[in-house]
């Protein structure tokens, strides 16, 4: 099985994955995820908005740029307490959940009482007893080992879209400055989440030349989010067509054929999937959702109707 894990994929090869026809990939992956998977459980983890809006980056996709602020009228807010952080997190526990992520609007991670505080919210909530994840823009090599120092469990950085596609996203940062800050969390031992977005005009090759960047990582990120857009108005997105969710299902097939061991995600773009469509994800693969009526800044699934969803695949919450 090990032989399986690779790290030399051709964008050629994962684009061959990724347009197979759709039985025969869910078939392939359905048996790589039998085979890594055996527990069939599904990770819900838990995602609160920190310090929403006023982000200096010019994302396309995102509610929380400045540069989109005008249009899409999200107001800027202040880094939130420690405190009230921690509520939130306990909230998560007691509805089931295993890790909390907490999103910052920041480009990048500055040293000071800002900083301390959110060292102080993954302390916090790994004395919980949950998983702590942070996204907090981009990060260097001694502020990652605050961060594992502070004993966080993942970093989340997503690569968002393909190296060819990247500057019609995104102008004020590039590629490398993402895998630059996936490398110093890495060194720093903490564990990755990093995937991407579809829906965003790229092609069937934009997405498999980001999934092969993923996947020719010297180690393969722990977890692995596949976003669907999520369609904000404002944005410069804002008319993009919705992702069929069949093109979803094959993302998700596709990053669990070249990842395999990697928990691959469900995430933004959730809501919008019917039960049967989330429950074809499940069998591509996906054994991790973002859990709670809130995702950053749109909304999400119920959490009762998550638990139901579970329930009904016969699949089973991890711990
Ligand atoms: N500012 C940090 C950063 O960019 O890394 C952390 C927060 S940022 C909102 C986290 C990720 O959320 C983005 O990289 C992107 O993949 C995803 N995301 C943001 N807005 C989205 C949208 N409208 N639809 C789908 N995914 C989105
Ligand atoms: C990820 O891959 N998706 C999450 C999380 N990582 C931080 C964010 C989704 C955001 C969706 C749009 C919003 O709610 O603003
Ligand atoms: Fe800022 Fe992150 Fe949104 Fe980009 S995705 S605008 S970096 S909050």
């Amino acid at each position: 099985m090990s032989d399986m894990i690779r790290h030399d994929w051709s964008v050629d090869e994962v684009l061959e994955i990724l347009e197979m026809p759709l039985l025969d990939l869910v078939d392939r992956a359905r048996a790589v995820h039998k085979g890594f998977h055996k527990d069939g459980t599904v990770q819900l983890s838990s995602l609160i908005s920190i310090k929403t809006g006023g982000c200096p980056e010019n994302c396309g996709y995102c509610s929380q740029s400045a540069h989109h602020a005008k249009k899409t009228g999200l107001k800027k807010e202040a880094l939130m307490s420690v405190d009230d952080v921690l509520e939130k997190a306990k909230l998560a526990k007691e509805a089931g959940a295993n890790r909390f992520c907490m999103g910052a609007a920041w480009r990048k991670v500055r040293n000071g009482e800002e900083f301390d505080r959110v060292l102080e919210m993954i302390k916090g909530v790994k004395k919980l007893g949950l998983e702590a994840c942070v996204t907090l823009g981009m990060v260097s090599d001694e502020q990652a080992k605050r961060l594992a120092e502070a004993g966080l469990t993942s970093y989340n950085h997503n690569v968002d879209t393909s190296p060819e596609h990247y500057d019609k996203i995104v102008t004020t940062r590039n590629y490398k400055d993402r895998l630059d800050s996936l490398e110093a969390a890495r060194k720093a031992g903490i564990k990755l989440c990093t995937g991407g977005i579809i829906g965003m005009g790229e092609s069937n090759r934009d997405r498999a030349s980001m999934l092969r960047v993923l996947a020719n990582l010297e180690k393969h990120p722990e977890s692995v989010p596949i976003n669907a857009l999520v369609a904000v108005k404002g944005t410069p997105m804002e008319n993009l067509p919705p992702v069929d969710s069949l093109e979803l299902v094959r993302m998700v097939a596709t990053a669990r054929i070249v990842m395999p061991e990697s928990r691959v995600r469900l995430s933004a773009g959730r809501s919008n999937l019917t039960k049967e469509a989330q429950i074809l994800c499940f069998m591509a693969g996906a054994n991790s959702i973002f859990y709670g009526d809130k995702l950053l800044t749109t909304s999400n699934n119920d959490c009762n109707d998550d638990k139901a969803l579970i329930e009904e695949a016969g699949l089973k919450i991890a711990s």
